[in-house]
């Protein structure tokens, strides 16, 4: 019997979170009216609890991170998102970068010899980067080391691959599988609610074909994430309508691992009018997540957005997953005014970062395989460093 949730049950007066309070613990879905209901009613305690007796119920203690690097092959794009404080027009010879295969495989050479599982490709839409680019990247880089896992492409880079190339949804992802794409991270997605999507990212893939896009990739047997990017000007129902076309596919495929939810960054972009979401918000939306997301296993922050501290902050509130080392190779979060300017992490760094919060640190692969549990791990111990090798 966990008291917790008890306690809870039996000190909230209210009867319609009363109720959601007995769901959780029955193990039970909230409805979309709930998950509204939560949004506008539940305090950050409440929530906060309900989340981290899930997480609990799920995960225990454990708290996973991985050894991954980000290769960003370009900022071009041919889209125009208006939250975006990264990505150049094509004409832009000063600011906009496009890197060659080599220089990509150079990065990749860059850790050879070095425990790293994961390296993660995103960037911006380049007009001539096109399939044969990308296949040609991905057979290179996994004739160089098999046995890194590449996780690359939104669904909205993919979209315009695919389309470039005249090829269906399935036929593209299958080249691209069989080149060596292992799995899809979960960016593009931004909220799906067309009346917000056309007002942020008008030009882009829109819900369905995001949608479809992942369901083809998990029918194929690849794994994939979702994002949800919030605290911009969405409201509380386009939120939940959000989870719930990710919670509905999941049902279908089951193929999502995990659900990362975006904090909106305003500087220097175009709707830097928008003011950003407070610290508890971004805790309050963690929590709805992990309980109305029953059929996620993760939940991750994703510290160079949220910062280190509130990383740490939001393992109290259902999250499970803070991501990787990233060795500062990424610039979307850092262009659009996240604290952190050059973000990396050592495994040392990490595994304190959590035993900080008396979580177990633990080191996963991209689909949640154990690497190694750093719990019993002394990390004060001189020779931590031999833990690593
Ligand atoms: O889709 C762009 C977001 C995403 C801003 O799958 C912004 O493991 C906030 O998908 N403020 C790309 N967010 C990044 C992404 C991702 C990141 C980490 C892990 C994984 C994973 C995926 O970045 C875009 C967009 O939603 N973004 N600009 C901004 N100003
Ligand atoms: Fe392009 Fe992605 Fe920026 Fe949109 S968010 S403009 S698709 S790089």
């Amino acid at each position: 019997m966990n008291t917790a949730i008890n306690t809870i049950i039996d000190y909230t007066t209210d009867k319609d979170l009363k109720r959601i309070a007995e769901k959780v613990q029955l193990e039970q879905r909230i409805t979309d009216e709930e998950g509204i209901l939560l949004f506008e009613k539940g305090s950050l305690p409440f929530v906060g609890a309900l989340a981290n007796f899930i997480r609990e119920r799920k995960h225990g203690n454990t708290t996973y991170f991985n050894r991954n690097f980000h290769i960003e092959p370009t900022n071009v794009c041919v889209f125009s998102c208006k939250f975006c404080s990264y990505s150049r027009l094509y004409a832009n010879k000063e600011e906009g970068w496009e890197l060659s295969i080599d220089q990509m495989l150079d990065i990749v050479k860059s850790y050879d010899g070095k425990p790293i599982t994961e390296v993660h490709i995103v960037g911006g839409v380049h007009p001539k980067m096109n399939m044969a680019y990308f296949i040609e990247l991905m057979q290179k880089i996994k004739s160089h080391r098999p046995g890194l896992h590449v996780k690359a492409f939104t669904a909205v880079e993919l979209d315009y691959m695919f389309r470039k190339a005249k090829l269906t949804v399935e036929e593209g992802m299958k080249q691209l599988h069989d080149a060596g794409l292992d799995s899809l991270p979960g960016g593009g997605a931004e909220i799906f609610a067309p009346e917000i999507r056309e007002q942020i990212c008008a030009d882009k893939v829109d819900a369905n074909g995001w949608l479809h896009i992942h369901e083809v990739a998990h029918q194929l047997g690849m794994h994939t994430n979702a994002t949800m990017l919030y605290g911009q000007i969405e409201k509380y129902e386009h939120r939940i309508d959000h989870m719930r076309r990710l919670r509905e596919l999941q049902d279908k495929t089951g193929g999502f691992n995990t659900f990362i939810p975006l904090k909106f960054r305003n500087q220097d972009n175009d709707m830097s009018y928008v003011k950003e979401s407070t610290t508890t918000e971004d805790m309050r939306l963690y929590a709805i997540a992990r309980i109305y997301l029953d059929n996620f296993p993760h939940l991750k922050a994703y510290w160079p957005m949220l910062g280190r501290e509130n990383a740490q902050l939001s393992l109290s509130f259902g999250v499970n997953d803070i991501d990787g080392t990233i060795d500062d190779s990424t610039k979307i979060y850092s262009m659009a005014g996240s604290e952190e300017q050059s973000p990396t992490m050592t495994t040392q760094q990490l595994v304190t970062l959590i035993k900080q919060v008396k979580r177990s640190p633990v080191e996963r692969d991209t689909l949640y395989n154990v690497v190694k549990d750093f719990t019993e791990i002394n990390i004060d111990d001189p020779v931590f460093n031999a833990h690593l090798n």
